[in-house]
């Protein structure tokens, strides 16, 4: 029996939570298109007949502008410690450039086996996925490296085989039946950002933070009621739309998403409310959940 932890890093936007979620076969980890997506460390626990690996998710790796930032960072450097192996993913459609020498100078993989994934090689001429591959042979010349597109789950085998060669002998640290180690409060609240996301552009998306008020469990449908937070009262109208439009498409598209994920009717009630630059705010950051603490 194989076993151990695995952690999955690189910048934002490159494709570790479509890459996580293609190894599972389930959605644990929502996926835009915008950088910073993935704010926390999220385990995602993969089990065959005679492996188990508990993959972590984490922030993309960028240079912080605001406290949340650093955190999100420190949650992903926190990551890259006690592994057994890391997953660096890196978008090979995209030229290396400042935020990829950023990453490569923070990031201490602590002398664990590596494996680089060069993701999105859909969108790379062969030429060009060579230029990529050579940069990153000279800067890591025990790692792996292994061309996927992770969308397509393109390779995802070949990932999963090399990972298992290099893990240890060891135990099932979670339950078979057990794929994240987040609960669904945490699944609501990401259903609700993943939305937000979705349908706002420029830096709003990134400003915005989710407060679940309450969730009544034992009524029919479950009653939710769940605040998005904003940073500045300019922003809340922007949220809201016209009248009311924008959030209420929002809380139509997370209700839908909600009740696949726990199988019942729901209701869904979204409030907006300002928390004046909560991303520079130690309070605030614990309060909704963005403190890195080990
Ligand atoms: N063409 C192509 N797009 C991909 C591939 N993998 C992921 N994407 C897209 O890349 C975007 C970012 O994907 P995510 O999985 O959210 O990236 P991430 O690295 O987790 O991003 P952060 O959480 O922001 O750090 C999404 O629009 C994905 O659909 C791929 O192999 N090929
Ligand atoms: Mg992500």
């Amino acid at each position: 029996m194989k076993s151990g932890f695995v952690a999955i890093l690189g910048r934002p936007n490159v494709g570790k939570s479509t890459l996580l979620n293609a190894i599972l076969n389930k959605k644990v980890s929502i996926v835009t298109d915008k950088a910073q997506t993935t704010r926390d460390d999220i385990k995602g626990i993969y089990n065959s007949e005679d492996a188990q690996i508990v993959f972590i998710d984490t922030p993309g790796i960028h240079k912080p502008h605001q406290k949340l930032g650093q955190e999100m960072n420190n949650m992903a450097f926190g990551a890259a410690h006690n592994v057994d192996a890391s997953i660096l993913v890196v978008d090979s459609s995209k030229a290396f450039g400042e935020g990829d020498q950023y990453l490569l100078e923070h990031l201490d993989i602590n002398n664990t086996p590596l494996i680089i994934v060069l993701n999105k090689i859909d969108l790379v001429k062969i030429t060009e996925a060579k230029n990529i591959r050579d940069i990153y042979e000279n800067k890591f010349p025990n790692a792996a490296i292994i061309e996927c597109v992770a969308k397509e789950k393109f390779n995802v085998d070949t990932l999963l085989s090399r990972l298992i060669e290099i893990l240890p002998e060891g135990p099932r640290y979670y339950d078979v039946n057990e794929v994240s180690d987040k609960d669904e409060i945490f699944q609501i609240k990401e259903i609700i950002r993943e939305k937000i996301l979705k349908t706002l552009r420029d830096e709003v998306p990134h400003s915005i933070a989710i407060y679940m008020d309450n969730i009544e469990w034992e009524e029919n449908p479950i009653d939710i009621k769940a605040s998005i937070i904003v940073e500045k009262d300019s922003q809340k109208g922007i949220v809201i739309g016209a009248g009311g439009r924008r959030i209420r498409d929002i809380g139509t598209k997370a209700r839908r998403d909600i009740e696949k994920l726990l199988n019942k009717h729901v209701f869904l009630e979204l409030f907006v409310k300002v928390s004046e630059d909560w991303r520079n705010q130690e309070d605030a950051l614990s309060k909704f959940g963005y403190k890195y603490e080990k």
